[in-house]
């Protein structure tokens, strides 16, 4: 057990859509809602705006829309967030070398090597100062919170978010801790907590009071030991600063041997929710898919099956991972069960919106082909409203979601090689200069002209195939 407050949590608030704001001005102190990939048309994230309308990550975007239909509704720009992330990256790797890089906005330092005697009025002005350089470099807010390891300083980073910090002093861990629930420590999900419940046990101090013999009891050896020692605030995990980021599982241990399918596959489940999070989080897709399986005596098995596309897709994932379990013998009984998923590449642009169809009840399968006037649904009403040409367009309809999905899937693909923008995208016209797409449809663009350095700026819309618009690039960090 570490004595001096070294371990460093860095995670940066509601990431997204904060560079989205910084990005494109007119957005700043607005609700915006970054989604629609990922797990199939559903929030990334929301804006601490937008997230007091009630809207979060993993909220399907139709249920975001009923909650806060005036946000800005946005497809993820990964290229801006990555470059943004390495801003942040490079600014820790000064502090100290040891890092170990949890997501694109989520990293621990360990302060061991560059400041093995720093105290706690020492660290909080050190973490300051990260903070205060971040927000030069970038414009982003962090939230930061420091321990003696990495479980307390990944809860203290959440717990003053956001643009927060936390310093949990030595010795104070257990007391920091024992008034949150359960869920907050590391590997309790959803059945790790009816099961404490089921005993009691809500908040970390009452699991922490037991003894360890009865949280043994109760999640079985492994996971026993280890939840009794968080609650205790006892973490004496290491950095891992070369971790693989080939691949991503998840694995878990039951407490008794299993041979119900149904029961298997619930928790093949959540292990793939947790493990395409991951990968959402990170924009990418996989194309191998992996189970591994042990049996009640020790001898374990994987299977993995690689699919034609990389997805991202938790229906397609899962139905792998399905299809894999089908096959395996269960009968005498499964001890450990895990999913994972590898052959990671950047998300694929063009899925984009043939997930966003799949997920409304499609066939998860089926591309769809995608017209425009379903990429105006995305964009809210927190902007303006389109000019009058615009409005003057037959729309019995209206212009909600459900009707503009109707149409398009009803409707004959595009093959007039019209453009297909995208709420949110970088463009870049050759006399107005650079800006962004706020909506489109029906043939038309609408973008507004603005940037980082700029104040909100001016909108014009375009025909959808208009020469003079392109493409554009992100601005630079
Ligand atoms: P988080 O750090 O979990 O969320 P956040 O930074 O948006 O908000 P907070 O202030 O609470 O930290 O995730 C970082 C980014 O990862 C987030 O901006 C979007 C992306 N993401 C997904 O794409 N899908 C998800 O399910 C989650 C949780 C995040
Ligand atoms: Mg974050």
């Amino acid at each position: 057990m570490r004595t001096r407050p070294v371990i460093l949590h860095l995670d940066l608030d509601a990431f997204f859509s904060a560079v989205e704001q910084l990005h494109k001005p007119s957005l700043r102190g607005k609700p915006v809602v970054v989604g629609g990939t990922g797990r199939r048309g559903v929030v990334a994230t929301a804006s601490y705006e937008a997230r007091r309308f009630g809207v979060g990550s993993a909220m399907s975007i139709i249920e975001a829309r009923r909650r806060c239909p005036n946000a800005a509704y946005l497809t993820p720009r990964f290229h801006a967030y990555r470059a943004a992330s390495r801003v942040v990256m490079g600014l820790l790797a000064e502090v100290s070398p040891l890092i170990e890089q949890m997501s694109v906005d989520e990293a621990y330092v360990d302060l061991t090597p560059t400041h093995p005697g720093i105290d706690v009025p020492g660290v909080t002005e050190l973490a300051e100062e990260v903070r205060r350089r971040i927000r030069e470099a970038t414009g982003l807010t962090a939230s930061v919170g420091v321990g003696t390891s990495k479980l307390v300083a990944k809860i203290g980073s959440d717990l003053n978010k956001p643009d927060g910090l936390t310093v949990v002093a030595p010795g104070t861990e257990r007391q920091t801790l024992a008034a949150l629930p359960v869920r907050r420590l590391p590997g309790i999900g959803p059945a790790t907590q009816e099961r404490l419940h089921k005993f009691g046990m809500h908040t970390v101090g009452e699991v922490a009071e037991a003894t360890e013999k009865e949280i043994v009891g109760i999640l079985g050896q492994a996971h026993g030991t280890a939840v009794h020692q968080h609650a205790r605030g006892i973490d004496n995990r290491e950095l891992e600063p070369e971790r693989d980021a080939k691949s991503v599982s998840a694995e878990e241990t039951f407490s008794r041997d299993l041979t119900d399918r149904r029961e298997l596959n619930e928790h093949a489940r959540r292990m793939a929710e947790r493990v395409v999070g991951r990968i959402a989080k990170d924009g990418l897709c996989a194309r191998t898919i992996t189970i591994k399986v042990r049996s009640y005596d020790f001898s374990t098995i994987t299977r993995s099956f690689t699919l034609d596309q990389p997805t991202d897709s938790l229906n397609k994932i899962m139905s792998s991972i399905r299809h894999l379990l089908d096959a395996v013998d269960v009968s005498d009984g499964i001890r450990l069960l895990g999913v994972g998923v590898a052959g990671l590449t950047d998300f694929a642009q063009t899925d984009l919106l043939s997930d966003l169809l799949a997920e409304v009840g499609d066939e998860p399968d089926e591309r769809r082909p995608v017209s425009p006037p379903v990429l105006a649904a995305v964009t809210g009403g927190a902007l303006e409203k389109l000019p009058p040409e615009s409005e003057k367009q037959p729309s019995t309809k209206g212009f909600g979601w459900t009707a503009e999905l109707e149409e398009t899937t009803t409707g004959e693909p595009d093959a007039s090689g019209v453009p297909e923008w995208r709420p949110g995208q970088d463009v870049v016209h050759t006399e107005r200069g650079p800006g962004w797409v706020q909506g489109a449809g029906l043939g038309r663009v609408t973008v507004r002209f603005e940037g980082p350095h700029t104040g909100p700026g001016p909108i014009k819309t375009f025909r959808a195939d208009d020469p003079d618009l392109s493409l554009g690039e992100p601005p630079v960090w």
